[in-house]
């Protein structure tokens, strides 16, 4: 039986969420929606106000990190080490989720947000209706989230420099010659790093298809240039390269 993925199909913590479980071999429906429409989809399952949201029937669970966690459990160790490397391995996708996450998706939606020719990525994989709502709840979903997520030109700037700071963090874990965070193999620290840097490496095996930086204004693409090009940047598109299958 297909578990039911809720969504807003074009979230980082959403897009790790849907790459866990297709790791993991689960399949799923996903019933994606825009911002703000997700709230009815999240009350009518039981779920408080985020997505990614698993609702299989009997559990329902709330967050990337334990969906993650529950993919896992049922073929151990696909994502998460077993031996002395999983404790480290779980830190380090929480320090990613606190640090990475809100700040990919700040500095992206503040570029994002004013290109309305751009609505049809935020629309694609929810229900037509919600899409043509878009057009009149537009302002007023811009602006709670503008509220809500701080994004300002000075939030903009704050989470770059975070990003910076992430990114060299990265860096520096990789400078060592290893193929992947955690070491030889892939694990959910990696894909918790590839999907939540998404928004700022737009890489071209994303399921969804984000814009690609020409689409961007150009000081965001000569942004979105330097951390393509850096290591951290390089190694976030070569794990969606190799272990995402479009
Ligand atoms: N810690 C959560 C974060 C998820 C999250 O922030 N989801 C955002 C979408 S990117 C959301 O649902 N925001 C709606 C809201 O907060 O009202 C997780 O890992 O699942």
């Amino acid at each position: 039986m297909k578990v039911r993925l809720i969504t807003i199909p074009f979230s980082h913590y959403c897009e790790k969420a849907r790459w866990a479980l297709e790791r993991c071999n689960i399949p799923y429906e996903e019933d994606g929606h825009l911002p703000l429409f997700h709230y009815l989809a999240n009350r009518r399952a039981g779920a408080k106000r985020t997505v990614p949201v698993v609702v299989d029937g009997v559990h329902l669970i709330t967050d990337s990190t334990d969906i993650i966690a529950w993919a896992d459990a049922k073929k151990p160790g696909t994502l998460i080490p077993t031996g002395d490397a999983r404790a480290e391995a779980l830190a380090l996708e929480d320090e990613l989720d606190r640090d990475l996450g809100p700040a990919t998706r700040r500095w992206g939606y503040f570029y994002l947000l004013p290109q309305k020719q751009l609505d049809h990525v935020i629309t694609r994989g929810v229900p037509r209706w919600e899409a043509v709502a878009l057009k009149v709840t537009r302002p007023i979903a811009v602006a709670m989230l503008k509220r809500g997520l701080k994004i300002d030109a000075a939030g903009a700037e704050r989470s770059r420099a975070k990003i910076e700071e992430v990114f060299a963090r990265i860096a520096e874990r990789l400078a060592d010659g290893r193929r992947y965070l955690m070491g030889a193999r892939f694990t959910v620290a990696d894909l918790t790093f590839a999907a939540l840097a998404s928004p700022v490496l737009l890489p071209r095996e994303h399921p969804f298809g984000l814009p690609p930086p020409e689409e961007f204004p150009v000081a965001a693409q000569d942004q979105i240039a330097a951390w393509r090009a850096s290591p951290a940047g390089r190694f976030g598109l070569r794990i969606y390269a190799e272990h995402r299958t479009p």
